[in-house]
């Protein structure tokens, strides 16, 4: 059967990015709704060839609804999930909203889509730099345990956006024209200062938490307990944010709780693992990179090499584009899986 669809937050980066998966997927659409704040409300937007006027997200506006995709900040999910939620719809939320509560699943499909069967109306899509780096791990944790992982993230500017995006070109051609320029977005829409994203390498991404870590950094440390179910798995971040446009990249050091597995070993399980593609081939300097992810749904691995001082320890490249198996394609996966858990009412 065609659902009853809506995406909230539609002219957003990863609404935009929402819509295309949906048509690339041919998602069994029977209505579609695109919604956002009232600023934006009025946009139209083409999809599968019709056009669409964006509508202001209100309560009313998810009478009928099946499905919400929402990815228009966490404000908006607090406000606005449970509405749609209490009119019969089944919300897929992009946000940091409900993540951590523990009545709402937090879902990676490869990793652990079965949670999906406790959903109590609102289903959560991790974080981007989370997605992409459990992705990668659920295989070798399967087969070796896991025990500790280490990650230092090089992370892309559309995941603070259009605006940063902008900032970043504009600031970029300021500086190669000589040009005075005022940072005002990056690193954090929401904090006092603003510095310099072009020609740079920014260690904060989102706001910092009384514990010095920031809050992206507690995201990676928290979700990826949560989705692969280990409360006592080590988990140590530090996010970095750079001048790229599109595309997560991860150094990420792992130990297994068995130790020992060859580093030919590792590559072919993760040769064969879902949503993983494995480029791996140093001698021809084949590596995953960012800019050749953009556009693909998979996780990408690379650089894998056994820890010189432990036999259970190995560090490895992990690129993902973050609009899509970070935030839109893992939605609409999501959604999927709930067509074909028949989990939709
Ligand atoms: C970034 N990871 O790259 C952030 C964006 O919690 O869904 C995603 C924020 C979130 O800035």
């Amino acid at each position: 059967s065609n659902y009853h669809v809506a995406v909230v937050g539609a002219t957003g980066a990863v609404g935009q990015q929402m819509l295309k998966t949906l048509e690339e997927r041919d998602f069994p659409i029977g209505s579609l709704k695109l919604l956002s704040s009232k600023r934006s409300a009025g946009k139209i937007i083409s999809f599968k060839g019709k056009e669409y006027t964006v509508e202001e997200a209100t309560p009313e506006a998810f009478e009928g609804v099946q499905i919400a995709l929402f990815s228009a900040g966490g404000s908006v999910s607090k406000a606005l999930a449970p509405e749609a939620v209490k009119r019969g719809a089944i919300v897929v939320d992009n946000t940091s909203a409900f993540r951590m509560d523990s009545n709402v699943p937090l879902v990676v499909p490869e990793v652990n889509e079965k949670a999906l069967t406790n959903h109590n109306g609102i289903i959560a899509n991790p974080n981007c730099s989370t997605i992409q780096m459990v992705v990668a791990l659920e295989p070798i944790r399967e087969k070796y345990g896991l025990k500790k992982v280490v990650v230092s993230t090089y992370q892309a500017v559309s995941g603070a956006g259009l605006e940063a995006i902008e900032e970043m070109k504009q600031q970029t051609k300021d500086i190669l024209e000589g040009n005075e320029f005022t940072p005002e977005i990056l690193p954090v829409g929401g904090d006092k200062k603003h510095y310099q994203i072009a020609f740079n390498a920014i260690p904060q991404i989102d706001l910092f938490q009384d514990n010095g870590y920031t809050f992206e950094e507690m995201k990676m440390i928290n979700e990826t307990k949560k989705i692969m179910e280990m409360a006592g798995l080590e988990v140590a971040a530090t996010c970095v944010r750079l001048p790229v446009e599109t595309g997560h990249s991860e150094s990420v050091y792992i130990e297994t709780e068995k130790g020992g597995a060859t580093v030919a070993e590792l590559k072919e399980l993760l040769a064969t693992a879902p949503g993983v593609t494995l480029q791996d081939d140093p001698a021809n300097q084949v590596y995953p990179l960012a800019s050749e992810c953009v556009g693909k749904n998979d996780v990408f691995v690379g650089r894998i090499r056994q820890d010189l001082d432990r036999d259970n320890g190995y560090h490895m490249w992990i690129v993902s584009d973050n609009l899509l198996k970070g935030a839109a394609w893992n939605s609409v996966q999501i959604a999927e899986s709930l067509v074909k858990l028949d989990l939709l009412s």
